[in-house]
C-alpha cells in the first residue's frame, strides 16, 4: 500500500526530475548527529535551521562520537558538522576510504585538543607550558598526600594512558563523564587559585572567558603513533602531543548528495572560524543560553554570512 507521504515522495521525485530548480524537496528528515559538548550541539541546531529555511525536514540524533561512524555509514544519520581531527581522524578516514561517508569540507577553522591549564599555574610552576615542567611539579598538581600529579580528561577516548607511559609523566588519569564535569572543575580551581591541568581544546568558550595555556609536548608527527622508535622514547608509542592546527571538517553519509542534493550543498558551504565557535560556546556554558536559543540567535544576527551558503539553486524560505 502506498501512502500519502509515499506518493507525495514519489510525485515530488517525479515533478523534480523535470524541472531544473530543486523546488520540491525530499521530504523525509535529514538526520543530524549531535555530540556532548557546546559547539557541536550549537553548530548541529544552526545547520538544521538552514535546512529548514529552504524546505527540507530535519531531525536531531544523539550519538557518541565512537558510535557515530556506524550510523552515519548506514545512513541511519546523515550529517555531521564537527568532525575534529585530534580525536576524530583514524575514523573518519576509514569511514571515507570505505565509500559510505563523503568528506563535505573544512571549515575556516583550526583546531587543537591538549593538556591546558589556567595562566596563574605559570608562577607556581614556572618552566609551563614546557612538558617537562610537570614532573618538576607534579605534587602540586597532586589531590593526595602522594606526588603523583592528577590530570583531569574528558570522556572523550584519548590515547593519555600511553602518553603518560612513553613520556614517563609522575601522572594518574581522572576521567570525568561529561564536558560540563571538566568546567565545574575548571571554575572551581580558578575561584579559589588551585593547580589544575586538564583536557581543553580550541576553539572552545575557555578561551574567551579565561587566560590560559596547552602545555607543549613534544610536536606531533603520525609516525609516533605507528613507530615507536620515532622520538624521545624508542619503546613506546605516544611520546608527542596532540596536533596543532589540526582540521574541522563536516561529515555525511554518501546517500545524502543523490537523496538530498540542495542539502549536500549546503552543508559544503557552511563553514565557521575559529572565533564564531568559541563565542557560541560561550554562549552557552558561559552566557548560559541554550542550544536553540544561541543558535538562533546567530543566525537572525548574521544572515549575511549563512545567507551565502544556500545556492541560488536552492530557494530560500522563511525561518521555522
Ligand atoms: C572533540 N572535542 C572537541 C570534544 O575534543
Amino acid at each position: 500500500m502506498i501512502n500519502k507521504r509515499t506518493s507525495f515522495l514519489i510525485s515530488s521525485f517525479l515533478f523534480c526530475s523535470l524541472c531544473n530548480a530543486q523546488t520540491i524537496k525530499n521530504q523525509q528528515p535529514i538526520s543530524i548527529i549531535v555530540n556532548d559538548w557546546s559547539s557541536q550541539i550549537v553548530l548541529a541546531h544552526i545547520t538544521g535551521y538552514i535546512l529548514n529555511s529552504v524546505g527540507y525536514k530535519t531531525k536531531y540524533s544523539f550519538s557518541t562520537i565512537n558510535e557515530q561512524w556506524g550510523s552515519l555509514s548506514q545512513g541511519i544519520d546523515h550529517v555531521q558538522v564537527e568532525v575534529w581531527e585530534g580525536t576524530m581522524s583514524t575514523m573518519f578516514e576509514r569511514v571515507i576510504t570505505s565509500g559510505n561517508v563523503i568528506d563535505a569540507g573544512s571549515h575556516k577553522a583550526t583546531t587543537r585538543e591538549e593538556w591546558w591549564y589556567p595562566s596563574y599555574m605559570d608562577e607556581l610552576c614556572p618552566d609551563l607550558p614546557d612538558w617537562r615542567a610537570l614532573n618538576k611539579c607534579s605534587a602540586l598538581f597532586s589531590n593526595d598526600d602522594s606526588n603523583i600529579g592528577r590530570y583531569v580528561a574528558g570522556p572523550w577516548e584519548k590515547p593519555e594512558a600511553a602518553r603518560i607511559r612513553a613520556l614517563d609523566l609522575n601522572f594518574k588519569i581522572d576521567t570525568v563523564n561529561k564536558a560540563d564535569d571538566l568546567w565545574s572543575e575548571l571554575k572551581h580551581a580558578i575561584t579559589h587559585n588551585k593547580p589544575i591541568v586538564l583536557f581543553n581544546w580550541t576553539p572552545n568558550w575557555v578561551e574567551a572567558v579565561y587566560e590560559g595555556k596547552f602545555v607543549e609536548f613534544p610536536e606531533y608527527h603520525i609516525d609516533c603513533e605507528i613507530d615507536p622508535k620515532w622520538g624521545i622514547n624508542p619503546n613506546f608509542h605516544y611520546d608527542c602531543g596532540n596536533p596543532k592546527n589540526g582540521f574541522l571538517k563536516k561529515a555525511v553519509w554518501a546517500g545524502l548528495k543523490d537523496g538530498w542534493p540542495c542539502a549536500f550543498n549546503i552543508i559544503k558551504n557552511i563553514s565557521f572560524d575559529n572565533q564564531i565557535i568559541s563565542d557560541l560556546a560561550a554562549a552557552v556554558d558561559f552566557k548560559r543560553l541554550s542550544y536553540e536559543q544561541a543558535a538562533k540567535q546567530w543566525l537572525n544576527e548574521n544572515e549575511h554570512i549563512w545567507h551565502r551558503w544556500i545556492p541560488t539553486t536552492c530557494e530560500v524560505g522563511n525561518m521555522p
